[in-house]
């Protein structure tokens, strides 16, 4: 079967109205309709019934339907390379797993999981793990997400508990956002926010980033907080309304210990560690102080720090410290990361969690979960957290590892060191969708996953509510599902009746039966209530918030206190400033600051299928201030190699004052596969948070120096093309490749080497243009008079149409077509700000300035531009602000 095949056959009838499920990407958990049209077509709406988005979806949920195709899928397991049996690589995993265990001990083994696995999956891994092989050593990929904010609500609050719900977001007067680029990664939450905030004008909303960004634009006050200074700001808020005299009392006495010492300490802080002016210090705490309705949301500003709980305790510190905490509108508010970050956590994903909130550490939860699961082990201590376990595995002590979900290789500190060390362990088997990760290619064994659309389960999201993910669309290939691999292993090695699950409703019921253990404990997390469902119930089942126990459903978390200590109070820590672990130094004179953009998910395995949200951003880059790109002699567009303790980057440059000086800012995105010298991790420092082992991947020391290039290209194709310049990125676009290139030699002859890159038959003619004198060569490739290749090279970076060659491909062209613009009867889109209607930022200029558009609103009523999903609102803001700024300087 060739790919386009596979692609129509993977689509199943769905009853009209389509099935509905949840998004798989982040951790707003926004309710999908999928509707097949039955001829190979998806829709994909947004599910007006569910609650975390009554019907709206960002970008990359309405893309969807642009990510489940078969090209790259992984279709059968492999063994060295080679396509084997489910029940040879099956066979394998469970012998070597248990020979590994019977000469080294249980420790010697290691799983290396994902908030991306659905809980049922999760459930099943931590089982054989925990009670089975009898070792603790399963991390996830959330030790590098949400690990800081469990550790701090554990500290805080005994367990690991969101109080809040969405809605309080609606319900605020103040809504400060720290260390999230809300308007980017939660996205159908900002929009929520952006809607509360034109219906209520009293709500203010602060932004605490380093950066400006995309979100910071919502914002009434920005604070351009020096990187790692949140502890010292929120101590800052705790010290003032201790001297306003606005500690609540009489929540305080009854509800929290701690207060005099957290307040001591706050007041000690050094408030310079803000890196924030007097007068701006001033008007958050005022707003603070003075507002009652406070949510604070927190995402990965605050977690990725070696301070990371003590960022979140000095968080809680203030909202305990009032009292705002638990009631509507008010709150502190970690946002979770990815779509089932908080399944996992709930399940006991962690190396030092249980199932079900309940501790590893505690004797009695240990044998209440042991008997449950009728287990023959149970680990009494934690296992390796995430950047432990991958050293250990570069020692050798860990010999047999089980990567589930996650791409390690590119996403955890110090990439190249966890690429080495699996490259070099014994035995390594890798879970995944698709063959083509940097950590697939590593594995010994590799099993095809079912993806998104595929599988059956529940998620959790930010606010604790639990939906269906239903699949809708066949497996491909030979590919099953997670929960169905770990159980098949589990019972080769041995324990046939714990691991002998029909169905991941069968998983869920036994996992709501040990919630309610967990419940008779006293523990937050019960959803006994619903461990009776019925296969129909399971597969019906609406979304529903946690708790949901015979005595509780759903609702907030300690507004009357409660708090799951042994004396029932919460604690409050005094904590103080520490600054970053990475030391600036002469040689090290930024801190690279690294992120998400609004169109790409991760190491994009998916997104990047999608031509539309390829185009938004398409290649790696790194943020400048002016003033520095200036004295190191780094030109705009130019490429920047970035160089810390760990590796090397090459990267586009760009000149910036959305970034401080000595400040530097790169996405975490790019790939082996799609932009090999853009892997951000190959330069983050593993330093980690003492208590939540969570890596600080925002903060590591570079030196940053210009790439004497040779030249610089942009090249596009019909073709799949592989680039072998230094520096290269690759993005799909709507006909074919687009790829950025530089390179530090030049080629003897153009054509030659371009006919190489394109893979072109003889057939193909070449149109070219070559200026010696000038270094310049542009160079076109038709066949039956369309245009099927392109490279412009120059020896500086190439300003051509990208928009327009990408829209070339395939279109039938003539020399003039080497001019890498439009013809004078063609306007130029420029790049894409609307990925819903493919709208570029040159169309929506054109209609500012020529249709005097004033607002957002009226943009979209022009050219439907942010009428979809709204993901691009911000950056229509941001031209019309732009422009207006321009008209008002003339
Ligand atoms: N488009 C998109 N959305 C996503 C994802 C994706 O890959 N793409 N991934 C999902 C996942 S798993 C996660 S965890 C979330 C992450 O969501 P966010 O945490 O919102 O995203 P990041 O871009 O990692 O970081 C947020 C901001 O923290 C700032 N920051 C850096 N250092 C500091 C500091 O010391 N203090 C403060 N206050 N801020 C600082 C950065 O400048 C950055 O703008 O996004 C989810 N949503
Ligand atoms: N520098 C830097 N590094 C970071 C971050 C940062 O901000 N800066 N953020 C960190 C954070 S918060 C996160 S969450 C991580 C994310 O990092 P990763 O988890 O490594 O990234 P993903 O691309 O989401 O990897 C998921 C993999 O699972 C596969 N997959 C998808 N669905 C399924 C499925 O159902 N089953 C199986 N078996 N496989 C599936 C995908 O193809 C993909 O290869 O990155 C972390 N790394
Ligand atoms: S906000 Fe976007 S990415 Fe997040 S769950 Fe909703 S549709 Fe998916
Ligand atoms: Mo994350």
């Amino acid at each position: 079967m060739d790919g386009a095949t596979r692609s129509m056959s993977n689509r199943q009838d769905t009853a009209p109205g389509g099935t509905c499920t949840t998004c798989p990407y982040c951790g707003v958990g926004c309710g999908v309709r999928a509707i097949l049209d039955g001829a190979g077509g998806l829709t994909i709406t947004g599910d007006l019934s569910h609650p975390a988005n009554a019907g709206k979806l960002c970008s990359k949920g309405s893309a969807l339907g642009e990510t489940t195709s078969l090209d790259d899928r992984l279709l059968a397991p492999r063994i060295h390379g080679q396509d084997a049996s489910w029940n040879d690589a099956l066979d394998l995993v469970a012998t070597r797993f248990r020979k590994t265990i019977d000469r080294h001990g249980p420790d010697s083994v290691a799983f290396y999981v994902s908030g991306q696995l659905l809980t049922e999956d999760y459930y099943v891994a931590n089982k054989l793990m925990k009670g089975f092989i009898g070792s603790a050593n399963i991390d996830t990929n959330s030790r590098l997400c949400m690990a800081s904010s469990v550790a701090g609500h554990r500290r805080a609050f005994g367990t690991d508990t969101v109080p809040g719900l969405y809605e309080d977001l609606e319900r605020a007067d103040l809504v400060v956002l720290t260390g999230s680029n809300l308007a980017w990664c939660h996205p159908v939450l900002y929009q929520r926010l952006a809607a509360a905030r034109k219906a209520n004008p009293k709500l203010r909303v602060v932004n605490i980033d380093p950066r400006h960004t995309a979100t910071s634009d919502i914002a009434d006050l920005h604070l351009a907080i020096a990187p790692g200074g949140d502890v010292a700001l929120f101590n800052g808020v705790l010290a003032y309304l201790s001297e306003q005299g606005l500690i609540d009392a009489a929540y305080t006495e009854k509800h929290v210990r701690g207060l005099s010492e957290a307040i001591e300490s706050a007041k000690k802080e050094d408030l310079s560690a803000t890196g924030l002016p007097a007068a701006q210090v001033a008007e958050f705490f005022a707003l603070w102080a003075g507002t009652e309705k406070v949510v604070t949301i927190y995402s990965q500003g605050v977690n990725q720090s070696t301070a990371g709980t003590d960022k979140v305790a000095a968080i809680l510190n203030c909202h305990l410290a009032t009292g705002r905490i638990g009631r509507p509108g008010m709150g502190p508010f970690s946002v979770t990361g990815q779509p089932n970050a908080m399944g996992g956590r709930e399940v006991g994903g962690l190396a030092n969690m249980l199932a079900c909130h309940l501790d590893i550490e505690n004797p009695e939860h240990r044998v209440a979960v042991k008997d449950f699961w009728d287990a023959p082990a149970m680990p009494d201590a934690p296992g390796l957290k995430a950047v432990d376990m991958f050293r250990v595995v570069g020692e050798g002590r860990i010999k047999a590892l089980w990567i589930m979900c996650t791409n390690p290789v590119v996403s955890m500190p110090e990439a190249d060191a966890v690429r080495a060390a699996i490259a070099g362990c014994d035995f390594v088997v890798v879970s995944d969708l698709t063959a083509a990760t940097d950590t697939a290619e590593l594995a010994d064994v590799l099993l095809p996953a079912t993806g998104w659309g595929e599988k059956d389960g529940t998620v959790t999201n930010s606010e604790r509510c639990i939906s269906r993910q239903r699949g809708f669309l066949t497996p491909p290939g030979a590919a099953r599902h997670d929960w169905e691999i770990i159980s098949d292993v589990g019972r080769r090695m041995g324990w046939g009746a714990a691991f002998d699950y029909a169905s991941p409703a069968e998983i869920y019921r036994e996992y709501a039966a040990l919630s309610g253990v967990a419940g008779n404990f006293g523990r937050d997390f019960d959803i006994s209530a619903t461990a009776g469902v019925t296969d129909a119930e399971y597969d019906a089942m609406a979304p529903f918030t946690w708790p949901r126990s015979a005595t509780r459903e759903g609702g907030r978390f300690f507004a009357d206190g409660g708090f799951y200590t042994s004396d029932g109070k919460a604690r409050m820590w005094p904590v103080q400033h520490r600054q970053p672990a990475s030391k600036l130094t002469a040689d090290r004179p930024f801190r690279l600051n690294t992120g998400r953009v609004r169109d790409h998910w991760h190491t994009m395995t998916r997104t990047a299928k999608s031509p539309r949200l390829s185009q938004h951003i398409a290649e790696p880059f790194l943020e400048i201030h002016p003033d520095d790109a200036r004295r190191i002699g780094l030109a705009p567009a130019s490429i920047a190699e970035v160089e810390s303790d760990f590796g090397n980057c090459l990267l586009r440059t760009l000149v910036t004052d959305r970034v401080q000086p000595g400040q530097v800012f790169a996405p975490m995105h790019w790939t082996g596969q799609t932009a090999p010298t853009g892997r951000i991790d190959t330069l983050v420092a593993p330093n980690t948070d003492p208590f939540s082992g969570q890596p600080e991947s925002k903060a590591t020391t570079v030196d940053v120096r210009p790439f004497a290039a040779a030249w610089y290209g942009f090249a596009v194709s019909a073709r799949e093309i592989t680039p072998r310049s230094t520096y290269w990125a690759r993005a799909r676009s709507r006909n074919g490749w687009r790829a950025e290139l530089a390179c530090s030699s030049t080629p003897e002859d153009w054509e030659t080497d371009a006919r190489a890159l394109f893979g072109l038959p003889t057939e193909a003619t070449a149109i070219t243009l070559i200026d010696p004198a000038r270094r310049t060569a542009r160079l076109a490739f038709l066949q039956d008079g369309q245009l099927v290749a392109a490279l412009f090279a120059a020896p500086e970076p190439v300003g051509v149409s990208r928009s327009f060659l990408a829209g070339a491909l395939g279109e039938p062209a003539t020399a003039e077509v080497l001019s890498g613009r439009p013809g004078a009867e063609r306007a130029d889109p420029g790049a894409t700000v609307c990925a819903c209607f493919d709208i570029g930022v040159n169309t929506i200029l054109a209609a500012i300035e020529g249709q005097t558009l004033a607002s957002v609103d009226q943009i979209g009523a022009a050219l439907n531009a942010g009428t979809n999903c709204g993901s691009c609102k911000p950056e229509l803001q941001a031209l019309l602000d732009a422009t207006s700024r321009k008209v008002a300087a003339e």
